[in-house]
């Protein structure tokens, strides 16, 4: 997968050869530039932004200078729409991105990431490119308002490229987790030794060794917390997704 992300402050994703991520890319799984939005202005100030139309307060990114930059990442006209390339914008006032889309743009080739900063960027941007046949995603990561787009781009960066084969180095870490697929629950809670520590016992089921019931305790702990703590995921279950036994909890 080819990532390419725009900012002005590019500096913020040189973590990103830490850890998973950096090894991805000694293993040629992923292959990442990071680029300064401001290398395609060509005023002295290399100034990407301008008051909003209509008035208010700050500023909003031109969409000149974000046109230029991603013309050239997107590559020449004829190949637009042709070209498996997905454009990304994080906007706090788009849907939210959420585990389905992760599994979705983990099987994209081409992820191009343009992180806006201020008020945000002139709408005509995803607009345009909308417009010319590209795959134009807008995401929020929740519902709070960070300073730009760099920490949510962070943020869906990793739930993506963590679902590459390959990726993870033991890849049945991300089969059972929270948030797997449409329906999913919160995850039971986890344990390990020693069986009593500090006065608290790991509950006996777990201990038990038997399998069945190690399960079945488990799948009722996954309900009782969605219900409790995300009601709204309970919403999304169909009755095909839950047993028999789940009935009765
Ligand atoms: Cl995608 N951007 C900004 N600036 N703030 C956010 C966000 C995105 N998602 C939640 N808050």
């Amino acid at each position: 997968m080819r990532i390419d992300i725009v900012s002005v402050f590019p500096e913020y994703f040189d973590v990103l050869n830490l850890s998973l991520f950096g090894k991805a890319q000694a293993k040629g799984l992923l292959e990442v530039a990071t680029h300064n939005l401001r290398d395609w202005t060509h005023d002295v100030h290399h100034s990407v932004d301008d008051t909003p139309v209509g008035g208010g307060a700050g500023m909003v990114m031109k969409p000149e200078v974000w046109a230029e930059c991603l013309d050239e990442l997107l590559g020449p006209d004829e190949l637009l729409g042709s070209q498996p390339s997905v454009l990304i914008f994080p906007n706090p006032s788009a849907p939210l991105f959420t585990q389905r889309d992760a599994t979705e743009l983990s099987r994209a080739s081409h992820l191009l990431f343009g992180c806006g900063r201020y008020e945000g960027y002139d709408a005509r941007i995803p607009e345009y490119y909308r417009a010319q046949g590209v795959d134009v995603r807008e995401y929020s990561i929740g519902d709070y308002v960070l300073n730009g787009g760099e920490v949510a781009t962070s943020v869906m960066l990793e739930a993506i490229t963590r679902l590459i084969p390959d990726f993870m180095g033991n890849p049945e870490s991300i089969v059972e987790e929270s948030y797997t697929g449409e329906g999913a629950l919160l995850e039971h809670r986890q344990y390990t030794k020693p069986a009593e520590w500090r006065g608290l016992r790991v509950p006996d089921v777990l201990l038990s060794g038997d399998h069945g019931k190690v399960d079945r305790f488990r799948r009722d702990e996954a309900l009782a917390r969605t219900d409790k703590i995300r009601p709204d995921l309970i919403e999304t279950l169909d009755c095909t997704q839950l047993d028999k036994a789940d009935r009765k909890t």
